[in-house]
């Protein structure tokens, strides 16, 4: 093997343990819940597959990677245009259409499905269905299919239109958490853990509602596991320590022979 080559093989060897691969939006899907009146989402995908635009003030709208996966890390971007106040955000550990985590943000504080307090959540939506789901889950919240696992209000809390902020999401990369930041910049916005495991994998997303305009760009990932591809490592699992111990038998015996 030539130097070069040997070169070669030891950078790749050592990068792809955190490889940071940009999120290709081409394959993404998207699905709302026309709940309120107001029309589905209306996701828009560049050319380039690097961003896309929600353009309509829509009932809650996600748009999805299709993946079910955990131990990863997301960091991107997302702004929004003016003239609203609504809701920008992520989901994650999405289940099905009725079992995940929304990260959203509200501009400002108002009433209509219950109320919706200017700032920063973590919400669980956990129904039995997707018929179960009413628009005061996913705007007020804190119902029987809905829980606030986080918040952070205040009237300085909001989003600001036409502003990029930075988001970052670490989905059990360390056991037991959901860790979320959002920065303005060099400023930390928002900076939460959460401990909860009811989804400890799952598809992650983009999610508005009632806000039009909203762009995300610039996604990347950081690690990933699959989960759930192919049920044999299930089993492999099981018989791994009948496995083990039979290696370790052999090579007590190879032992006892040399
Ligand atoms: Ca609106």
């Amino acid at each position: 093997m030539n130097k070069t080559l040997a070169l070669t093989l030891l950078t790749l060897s050592t990068t792809s343990f955190a490889e940071v691969v940009p999120v290709d939006l081409a394959s993404w899907t998207a699905d709302s819940y026309v709940l309120g009146g107001q029309p589905a989402g209306n996701w828009v995908v560049a050319g380039d597959n690097n961003s896309v635009t929600q353009t309509v003030n829509a009932d809650p709208s996600l748009f999805r990677n299709n993946i079910n996966q955990t131990s990863y890390s997301i960091d991107g971007s997302w702004k929004s245009g003016g003239g609203d106040d609504d809701f920008i955000g992520f989901v994650f550990g999405y289940q099905n259409d009725h079992q995940y985590y929304v990260m959203d943000w509200k501009a400002t504080t108002q009433s209509y499905a219950g109320i919706a307090n200017e700032g920063f959540r973590i919400l669980k939506i956990d129904a039995a269905s997707r018929s179960d789901l009413v628009l005061t889950d996913f705007w007020g919240s804190n119902t029987g299919n809905s829980s606030i696992l986080e918040s952070s209000y205040g009237s300085d809390k909001g989003w600001v239109a036409n502003k990029n902020y930075d988001f970052h999401l670490d989905f059990f990369t360390n056991p037991g958490e959901i860790a979320v930041q959002v920065k303005d910049g060099a400023t930390t916005l928002w900076n939460v853990v959460v401990n909860d495991l009811t989804f400890t994998s799952g598809e992650f997303g983009f999610y508005n509602f009632s806000q039009a305009a909203v762009q995300y760009s610039g996604f990347e990932q950081t690690g990933g596991t699959v989960v759930g591809a192919v049920p044999i490592p299930a089993a492999a699992f099981l018989f791994a320590p009948a496995l083990l111990g039979f290696m370790g038998l052999r090579r007590k015996t190879k032992n006892t022979m040399v």
